[in-house]
């Protein structure tokens, strides 16, 4: 796959660059997407539907469960290319922020520093009642564990659907993506909101929006460069391209 030459030449000289990810970048690692169908017990369930306060409130554990087992098919995988390349990409550039939809912490994992969690980190569990955070807790086959400070319930330190973003984690994405000069839009389908909103503040901004999506997305028509495909295989590539 050959870049064009304008965009290489538009990254050897960039100084604020914003990349956001969606689950489409950690695909590649083994990770099935919001897209993708579910598999077993959790085939019947449609990810948003579970990702809720209702669905917590109706059956807290079944929600609890799910988590459990996204926790456990986090821990069987690793980074993949795309991860590394980011990392690679935030080393050379003066301000890099990487803004991610995944709570998968693949990111972090793969050594990316300047992150922002927008919808939190399935890793991380706290009370729904009193927000205590907690690296314990009993994985009882019965009932949802429960906080040792107020007894509420334990849940992961994710954001559900109708649920606000952590303000200064949002705040820090708008403020990163209005000021930057190019802004990549990684592995999202940038429906869900207010995410999906933050190419466009760029776009609007002046911004060169560069998509790396392996279909067309809403944003696409604000992009200036588009490559659709496998995010794995061309973020090294574009790596190597622009800083060799
Ligand atoms: C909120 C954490 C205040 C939990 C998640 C305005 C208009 C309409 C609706 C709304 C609106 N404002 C708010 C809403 C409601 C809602 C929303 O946006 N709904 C959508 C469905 C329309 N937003 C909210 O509720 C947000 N809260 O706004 O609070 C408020 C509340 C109510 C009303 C007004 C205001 C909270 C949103 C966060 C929810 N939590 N995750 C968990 O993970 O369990 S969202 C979750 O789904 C992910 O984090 C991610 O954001 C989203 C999935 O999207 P993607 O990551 O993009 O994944 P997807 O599978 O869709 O696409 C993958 C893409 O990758 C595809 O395009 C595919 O082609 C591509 N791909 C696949 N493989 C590869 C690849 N690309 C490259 N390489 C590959 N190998
Ligand atoms: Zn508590």
């Amino acid at each position: 796959m050959m870049f064009e030459s304008t965009l290489v030449e538009q990254l050897r000289t960039v100084r604020r660059l914003v990349a956001l990810t969606g689950a489409g970048v950690s695909q590649e690692s083994g990770l099935r997407t919001f897209r993708d169908a579910q598999t077993g017990l959790w085939a019947q369930y449609k990810p948003h539907e579970l990702a809720s306060p209702e669905a917590f409130q109706r059956d807290p554990k079944l929600v609890w469960d799910w988590y459990a087992w996204r926790r456990e098919a986090v821990k069987a995988v690793r980074p993949n290319p795309g991860h590394y390349a980011l990392v690679e990409m935030e080393k050379r550039v003066p301000a890099f922020t990487l803004i991610t939809q995944n709570v998968d912490g693949l990111h972090r994992m793969a050594g990316s520093q300047n992150l922002l969690e927008l919808h939190g980190n399935i890793q991380r569990v706290r009370c729904a009642d009193c927000y205590t955070f907690t690296e314990i807790w009993g994985d009882d086959s019965e009932a949802v564990p429960r906080c040792q400070v107020c007894g509420g319930l334990l849940r992961p330190d994710v954001v559900w659907f109708g649920e606000t973003l952590p303000r200064d984690q949002l705040e820090a994405a708008v403020l990163a993506s209005r000021a930057c000069e190019v802004f990549f839009s990684i592995g999202t389908s940038g429906i869900v909101q207010p995410a999906a909103s933050l190419g466009f503040a760029a776009h609007n901004r002046g911004a060169v929006v560069v998509e790396i999506n392996a279909e067309p997305t809403p944003l696409t028509p604000k992009a200036t460069f588009v490559m659709h495909g496998k995010s794995g295989e061309i973020l090294p590539r574009l790596v190597k391209a622009v800083w060799g």
